[in-house]
């Protein structure tokens, strides 16, 4: 038992390529859309994770969502919550994240210590990430709703110092994110900056929208990459985006 749970974090450490990650938000699907999105992942034989979480769902169809995932694909499912609403037992693993790029105590440990008892409850594989907001040219919805100040993208030095603080304090991941539908992707010199300085893995995300960005992310660092609005967009983009990873 202690070892399976275990076994995302150690898929991540262990693997020797760049991962390819599929977020999905609940609130963009019916139950149809998201079978139809889910067979098109599948099918790509190319994704390695599902991250399933957004700033704000609107519907109750969280843990429905979760149910159609796990019975339609074996890609592992993992939470990456807005909120403490977002878990489920039937994931395969949850990031506990921590805002270390704000300053707002809730999205720093309030939310974790509410969470906490229902993550163990639930026995979800937990993994502790240091989630780092980045400025990518507008208002996005996870600066609005954590009330918090992103890094600004012209201060790679603030993220690498941030990134550092959350590895010391034992933290098992660093998910730099300039926000779902950011204008600008995470520049190559901010990921490199904190590549850098941190030995845990990094996921990076937000705004990516084309093959190169991804091969830009992975060269100068990240060892997974995240896709969510265009693949909901345009799902046949998934090989061609899968393939710059490699
Ligand atoms: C957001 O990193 C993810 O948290 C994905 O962003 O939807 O812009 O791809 P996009």
């Amino acid at each position: 038992m202690h070892s399976m749970k275990k076994a995302i974090y150690s898929q991540i450490l262990q693997s020797k390529k760049k991962q390819f990650c599929v977020l999905v938000d609940p609130d963009k699907h019916n139950d149809e859309s998201l079978k139809k999105f889910t067979h098109q992942i599948a099918q790509s034989e190319r994704v390695d994770y599902i991250l399933v979480g957004g700033s704000l769902l609107r519907k109750n169809n969280f843990e429905t969502s979760i149910t159609l995932l796990k019975s339609e694909t074996d890609i592992p499912v993992i939470l990456f919550p807005g909120s403490t609403l977002q878990i489920s037992s039937q994931a395969d693993a949850i990031l506990l994240l921590s805002l270390i790029s704000g300053r707002n105590a809730e999205m720093l440990i309030g939310n974790q210590v509410l969470a906490a008892p229902i993550i163990k409850e639930a026995q979800l594989e937990c993994i502790s990430t240091g989630y780092m907001l980045i400025h990518g040219g507008q208002t996005t919805s996870v600066q609005y709703m954590s009330n918090t100040l992103p890094i600004p993208m012209d201060k790679p030095e603030i993220a690498a110092a941030t990134a550092l603080a959350g590895q010391m304090l034992g933290l098992k991941l660093i998910y730099m994110d300039a926000g779902s539908g950011a204008c600008q992707p995470i520049t190559a010199e901010m990921i490199n900056a904190v590549k850098q300085e941190i030995e845990i893995p990094l996921i990076v995300g937000g705004g990516i929208r084309d093959a190169k960005t991804i091969r830009d992310c992975c060269k100068a660092g990240a060892q997974i990459v995240v896709v969510g609005n265009l693949l909901e967009e345009k799902p046949e983009m998934i090989r061609q985006l899968a393939d710059a990873i490699d």
